[in-house]
Protein backbone atom coordinates (compact mmCIF):
# COMPACT_ATOMS: atom_id res chain seq x y z
CA UNK A 1 0.00 0.00 0.00
CA UNK A 2 1.10 3.60 -1.47
CA UNK A 3 1.85 6.48 1.76
CA UNK A 4 -0.51 8.43 0.12
CA UNK A 5 -2.89 5.18 0.63
CA UNK A 6 -2.51 4.71 4.22
CA UNK A 7 -2.84 8.23 5.11
CA UNK A 8 -6.45 8.56 2.96
CA UNK A 9 -7.13 5.21 5.03
CA UNK A 10 -6.45 7.06 8.00
CA UNK A 11 -8.31 9.98 7.47
CA UNK A 12 -11.00 7.96 7.01
CA UNK A 13 -10.68 6.30 10.30
CA UNK A 14 -10.00 9.14 12.34
CA UNK A 15 -12.12 11.67 11.05
CA UNK A 16 -15.80 10.38 12.90
CA UNK A 17 -13.54 9.74 16.34
CA UNK A 18 -12.56 13.27 16.85
CA UNK A 19 -16.14 14.52 17.71
CA UNK A 20 -15.35 11.66 20.37
CA UNK A 21 -12.42 13.46 21.57
CA UNK A 22 -14.10 16.83 21.60
CA UNK A 23 -17.47 15.60 23.51
CA UNK A 24 -15.05 13.91 26.19
CA UNK A 25 -12.46 17.20 26.07
CA UNK A 26 -15.46 19.61 26.66
CA UNK A 27 -17.30 17.43 29.62
CA UNK A 28 -13.98 17.30 31.34
CA UNK A 29 -13.85 20.62 31.18
CA UNK A 30 -17.30 21.79 32.19
CA UNK A 31 -16.82 19.41 35.48
CA UNK A 32 -13.75 20.83 36.57
CA UNK A 33 -15.53 24.84 36.09
CA UNK A 34 -18.94 23.72 37.67
CA UNK A 35 -20.60 22.78 41.00
CA UNK A 36 -23.60 20.66 41.44
CA UNK A 37 -25.97 22.24 44.01
CA UNK A 38 -28.69 19.64 45.48
CA UNK A 39 -31.62 21.46 46.90
CA UNK A 40 -33.40 19.47 49.38
CA UNK A 41 -36.65 20.45 50.11
CA UNK A 42 -38.34 19.99 53.71
CA UNK A 43 -41.94 20.10 54.31
CA UNK A 44 -42.02 21.61 57.47
CA UNK A 45 -45.87 22.47 57.46
CA UNK A 46 -47.73 20.95 60.74
CA UNK A 47 -50.93 19.46 59.60
CA UNK A 48 -53.69 20.02 62.13
CA UNK A 49 -57.56 19.17 62.03
CA UNK A 50 -59.28 21.67 63.60
CA UNK A 51 -62.77 20.58 65.29
CA UNK A 52 -65.40 23.97 64.36
CA UNK A 53 -67.71 24.69 66.67
CA UNK A 54 -70.83 22.40 67.66
CA UNK A 55 -74.16 23.97 68.37
CA UNK A 56 -76.98 22.92 70.18
CA UNK A 57 -80.10 24.50 70.51
CA UNK A 58 -80.79 27.69 69.11
CA UNK A 59 -83.51 31.22 69.00
CA UNK A 60 -85.85 32.93 67.53
CA UNK A 61 -87.92 36.19 67.35
CA UNK A 62 -89.84 35.74 70.87
CA UNK A 63 -91.80 38.16 73.01
CA UNK A 64 -89.69 38.59 76.90
CA UNK A 65 -89.42 40.08 79.52
CA UNK A 66 -87.15 42.82 80.17
CA UNK A 67 -85.42 40.50 83.07
CA UNK A 68 -84.90 37.72 81.52
CA UNK A 69 -86.15 34.62 83.75
CA UNK A 70 -88.74 36.84 85.98
CA UNK A 71 -92.37 36.74 86.06
CA UNK A 72 -93.71 39.95 85.01
CA UNK A 73 -97.22 41.37 83.10
CA UNK A 74 -98.06 41.06 79.41
CA UNK A 75 -98.28 45.13 79.16
CA UNK A 76 -94.22 44.58 80.02
CA UNK A 77 -93.16 42.25 77.57
CA UNK A 78 -91.01 43.30 74.96
CA UNK A 79 -91.33 42.15 70.79
CA UNK A 80 -89.20 41.28 69.45
CA UNK A 81 -86.20 39.72 70.99
CA UNK A 82 -84.07 37.02 70.18
CA UNK A 83 -84.49 34.03 72.49
CA UNK A 84 -84.18 30.61 73.13
CA UNK A 85 -81.66 28.00 74.94
CA UNK A 86 -78.34 27.17 73.32
CA UNK A 87 -75.21 25.62 73.55
CA UNK A 88 -72.28 25.92 71.51
CA UNK A 89 -69.05 23.25 72.16
CA UNK A 90 -65.24 23.45 70.65
CA UNK A 91 -64.07 20.48 71.56
CA UNK A 92 -60.50 21.75 71.11
CA UNK A 93 -60.20 25.56 72.04
CA UNK A 94 -62.91 27.74 73.13
CA UNK A 95 -66.18 29.47 71.19
CA UNK A 96 -65.28 33.41 70.90
CA UNK A 97 -68.35 34.50 69.31
CA UNK A 98 -71.76 32.89 68.38
CA UNK A 99 -74.69 34.97 66.60
CA UNK A 100 -76.84 35.53 63.60
CA UNK A 101 -76.27 36.98 60.56
CA UNK A 102 -79.66 38.91 59.30
CA UNK A 103 -78.28 40.10 55.87
CA UNK A 104 -76.93 36.51 54.81
CA UNK A 105 -73.31 37.82 54.40
CA UNK A 106 -72.06 35.14 57.19
CA UNK A 107 -71.03 37.87 59.51
CA UNK A 108 -72.54 37.97 62.57
CA UNK A 109 -74.89 41.27 63.42
CA UNK A 110 -75.99 40.42 66.61
CA UNK A 111 -73.81 38.38 68.98
CA UNK A 112 -75.77 36.30 71.84
CA UNK A 113 -74.73 36.93 75.80
CA UNK A 114 -73.80 34.31 77.67
CA UNK A 115 -71.32 31.34 78.35
CA UNK A 116 -71.65 30.01 75.47
CA UNK A 117 -70.11 26.63 77.00
CA UNK A 118 -73.60 25.98 79.28
CA UNK A 119 -77.03 25.19 78.27
CA UNK A 120 -79.17 28.56 78.89
CA UNK A 121 -81.60 31.25 77.93
CA UNK A 122 -80.06 33.97 76.18
CA UNK A 123 -81.67 36.88 75.28
CA UNK A 124 -80.98 39.97 72.80
CA UNK A 125 -82.53 43.18 73.45
CA UNK A 126 -80.71 44.88 70.58
CA UNK A 127 -82.88 42.86 68.26
CA UNK A 128 -85.68 45.03 66.59
CA UNK A 129 -87.26 45.51 63.39
CA UNK A 130 -85.37 46.67 61.25
CA UNK A 131 -83.53 43.42 60.85
CA UNK A 132 -86.57 41.65 59.71
CA UNK A 133 -86.75 41.68 55.98
CA UNK A 134 -89.12 38.70 55.07
CA UNK A 135 -90.15 37.97 51.49
CA UNK A 136 -93.42 36.81 50.09
CA UNK A 137 -93.51 32.70 49.10
CA UNK A 138 -92.96 32.98 45.25
CA UNK A 139 -93.55 30.02 42.90
CA UNK A 140 -95.50 28.17 45.22
CA UNK A 141 -99.08 28.86 45.63
CA UNK A 142 -101.48 30.56 42.40
CA UNK A 143 -102.91 34.04 42.62
CA UNK A 144 -106.01 32.64 43.54
CA UNK A 145 -105.05 30.60 46.85
CA UNK A 146 -102.65 33.77 47.46
CA UNK A 147 -106.09 35.90 47.74
CA UNK A 148 -107.69 33.40 49.92
CA UNK A 149 -104.90 33.95 52.40
CA UNK A 150 -103.17 30.54 51.69
CA UNK A 151 -99.90 32.30 51.76
CA UNK A 152 -96.90 33.61 53.76
CA UNK A 153 -93.88 35.00 53.96
CA UNK A 154 -90.30 34.27 55.22
CA UNK A 155 -86.74 35.18 55.85
CA UNK A 156 -83.30 33.20 56.18
CA UNK A 157 -80.84 34.36 58.52
CA UNK A 158 -77.63 32.28 59.43
CA UNK A 159 -76.59 30.86 62.88
CA UNK A 160 -72.80 31.34 63.25
CA UNK A 161 -70.05 30.24 65.92
CA UNK A 162 -66.49 31.01 66.12
CA UNK A 163 -63.56 29.22 67.49
CA UNK A 164 -60.24 30.69 68.53
CA UNK A 165 -58.73 28.80 65.70
CA UNK A 166 -61.04 31.00 63.15
CA UNK A 167 -63.03 27.86 62.34
CA UNK A 168 -66.57 28.39 61.58
CA UNK A 169 -69.96 26.75 61.87
CA UNK A 170 -72.64 27.96 60.13
CA UNK A 171 -76.65 26.72 60.27
CA UNK A 172 -78.83 28.21 58.10
CA UNK A 173 -82.52 28.95 59.41
CA UNK A 174 -85.52 30.09 57.93
CA UNK A 175 -88.15 32.43 59.94
CA UNK A 176 -91.89 32.39 58.87
CA UNK A 177 -93.81 35.56 58.86
CA UNK A 178 -97.43 35.86 57.99
CA UNK A 179 -99.08 37.38 54.68
CA UNK A 180 -101.66 40.60 55.46
CA UNK A 181 -103.84 40.09 52.09
CA UNK A 182 -105.21 44.10 52.44
CA UNK A 183 -101.71 45.25 52.50
CA UNK A 184 -99.77 43.15 50.19
CA UNK A 185 -97.57 42.44 52.53
CA UNK A 186 -95.01 40.55 54.79
CA UNK A 187 -95.94 41.34 58.65
CA UNK A 188 -93.09 41.48 60.43
CA UNK A 189 -95.29 41.87 64.03
CA UNK A 190 -96.36 39.24 66.66
CA UNK A 191 -99.04 37.05 65.27
CA UNK A 192 -102.52 38.88 66.45
CA UNK A 193 -103.48 35.48 67.23
CA UNK A 194 -100.59 34.84 69.92
CA UNK A 195 -101.69 36.19 73.64
CA UNK A 196 -98.44 37.88 73.70
CA UNK A 197 -99.92 40.55 71.66
CA UNK A 198 -102.32 41.10 74.38
CA UNK A 199 -100.39 44.08 75.36
CA UNK A 200 -100.42 46.21 72.15
CA1 LIG B 1 -61.83 24.41 67.52
CA1 LIG C 1 -74.39 39.90 58.46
Amino acid sequence: MRNDQIFVLLLVVLLPLSGCFDDAVGDAEGTGDESTIINNYYNNTTISENSLPVIVGGFSLTTTCPNVGTDCGYNEMVWPVLGGSSMVVDYDGDVVSFGIDFDMDYVIDLEMPGNYSQYETRVNFQMNESFLNPIHHTGVLDQTLIDAGWSSCHQWVNIIAIDDDNGTTIIPLRWNFEWDRESQTCVVGPDPSDYRNIFY
